[in-house]
């Protein structure tokens, strides 16, 4: 099959940095820390409000026209905009590019444009806008308003899109409110397991998984949380825009890189309790220290890790918490997480049975109790499907951009993408590959670049 594009095409690609620019600033207005740093945690309220903020964006656009004609008209829509907040801002995004959106139970939104042979299966491109604490505004954003704006460049193009084009926002893709990774994903990718769990799954404030869905309004109580998986051929491919998280584009000055494979993520709870007691009065021989258990556990963890014989093993210990949490009290108990990953999954396996192991060498020789050792997920890499590859492959040629192949160390949604679609992800650089912090940045001209990128290898896979 030939990728090459409609000539017209190419001329006509024209990117709004600008409208682009201001979507990214808005969407990091909506967080739960102060900016430059951005938390956005699932089914939060800042969380409803970016899918669901203000009709802002309309209301100022009518403002604007309506200004012509009445001195105040603008402040009336904005005010009226910010008072209807619980309308969509994502999917009035997707609403004004002409797509049509739905939701399903767990808050992945879906906005298609419907190409001339609606009955072929789409082509899908999307991310997702939940941030970790104290992250960056880019982490995901670029994938889904970038995927709306590849949309409108098609269309300002004169484009017509033989299979449907569908932007999809996965519900959650960071672990943070219930320790599960590319939850929405791994819904839509079909995992029983994972419906079952959500069933008894509860926050660190104790509100259940379902309890918080139903506050944002999904997972109904007729909703079955297994109505997410998608169907067998779906999507005939799924492709990802994303910021590298890394910094090798940017430091050998490329454009693009396309993703040949994404790294096998685990991440893994361990527990130890012991007696604890007064800071003073315990004499150390008497001591079984629940909080010098874990640091030992967290160091072991590195051990392992750096023991692993590649580069491409790693592991952090990111969150380690103590109870009761007094300067002046032993430790009674400790709590860990642990994320380890590599490209090769036996390899990361391995490193997983070691920490295992010294959990539990740790426990006897500390004589604390290894209350929890879970491995929370273990999953297997992702590879890239090559038709997708080549699509991106002839438009970077088109447009004439530097790329390299590349292996994302990051997980994303396409991980799990790729168990019901052909997959393919596409980065951009990103400053000195800086992300899940504050000073995360993309320039506008890496993002346009991406978009154009995303636009043009989209059509192609259109008309396969
Ligand atoms: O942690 C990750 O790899 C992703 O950015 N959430
Ligand atoms: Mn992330
Ligand atoms: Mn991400
Ligand atoms: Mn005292």
């Amino acid at each position: 099959y030939s990728f090459a594009a409609p000539n017209s095409l190419l001329s006509f690609l024209s990117v709004d940095s600008t409208a682009l620019e201001n979507q990214i600033d808005e969407l990091s207005t909506f967080s739960d820390t102060p900016a430059p740093s951005v938390t956005r945690i699932l089914y939060t309220e800042k969380d409803v409000l970016a899918r669901r903020c203000a009709l802002l964006l309309v209301f100022t656009l009518c403002g604007l026209i309506l200004r012509y004609h009445k001195e105040n008209a603008c402040f009336h829509g904005i005010d009226w905009g910010m008072g209807i907040c619980k309308l969509q801002y994502i999917k009035n995004l997707m609403g004004l590019s002409g797509l049509s959106v739905r939701e399903d139970a767990v808050g992945n939104i879906f906005g298609r444009w419907d190409g001339y042979e609606p009955d072929l299966a789409p082509v899908a491109t999307g991310s997702h806008i939940d941030a970790i604490p104290y992250s960056g505004k880019y982490d995901g954003v670029v994938g889904v308003l970038g995927a709306i704006e590849a949309i409108n460049v098609l269309k300002r193009s004169g484009f017509k899109p033989k299979r449907s084009l569908e932007v999809v926002l996965f519900t959650s893709e960071e672990p943070t409110r219930f320790g599960i990774s590319c939850l929405g994903s791994r819904l839509l990718a079909g995992s029983e397991a994972l419906a079952e769990a959500l069933k008894t799954t509860v926050d660190a404030q104790n509100i259940s998984f379902l309890e918080a869905a139903r506050s944002a309004g999904y997972a109904k109580e007729q909703d079955d949380i297994s109505s997410v998986f998608l169907k067998e051929g779906s999507y005939s491919a799924f492709l990802e825009l994303h910021i590298e998280q890394g910094p090798i584009l940017e430091a050998e000055g490329l454009s693009i890189g396309i993703v040949t494979a994404i790294a096998a993520p685990a991440s893994l709870k361990v527990d130890f309790e012991g007696n604890g007691g007064h800071a003073g009065a315990v004499l150390m021989p008497n001591r079984n220290d629940a909080g010098l258990a874990a640091a030992e556990l967290a160091l072991d963890v590195e051990k392992h890790v750096l023991g692993s014989g590649s580069i491409d093993t790693v592991g952090t210990v990111g969150i380690l918490e103590l109870h009761p949490g007094a300067i002046n009290s032993i430790p009674s108990k400790s709590h860990v997480e642990i994320d380890t990953r590599d490209i090769d999954e036996k390899r990361r396996n391995d490193v997983i049975e070691k920490i295992h192991q010294s959990a539990t060498t740790i426990a006897s020789r500390r004589r604390v109790r290894l209350s929890e050792f879970k491995i929370v997920n273990q999953d297997p890499p992702a590879l890239s499907d090559k038709s997708v590859i080549e699509a991106m492959e002839a438009t970077l040629k088109e447009l004439n951009l530097t790329h390299k192949m590349m292996i994302s160390r990051a997980y994303h949604d396409s991980l799990f993408m790729a168990r019901v679609s052909p997959m393919g992800m596409l980065f951009i650089p990103c400053y000195k590959g800086y992300s899940h912090k504050p000073e995360e940045y993309a320039s506008s001209h890496n993002i346009g670049n991406g978009v154009k990128v995303l636009a043009l290898t989209l059509a192609k896979l259109s008309l396969k």
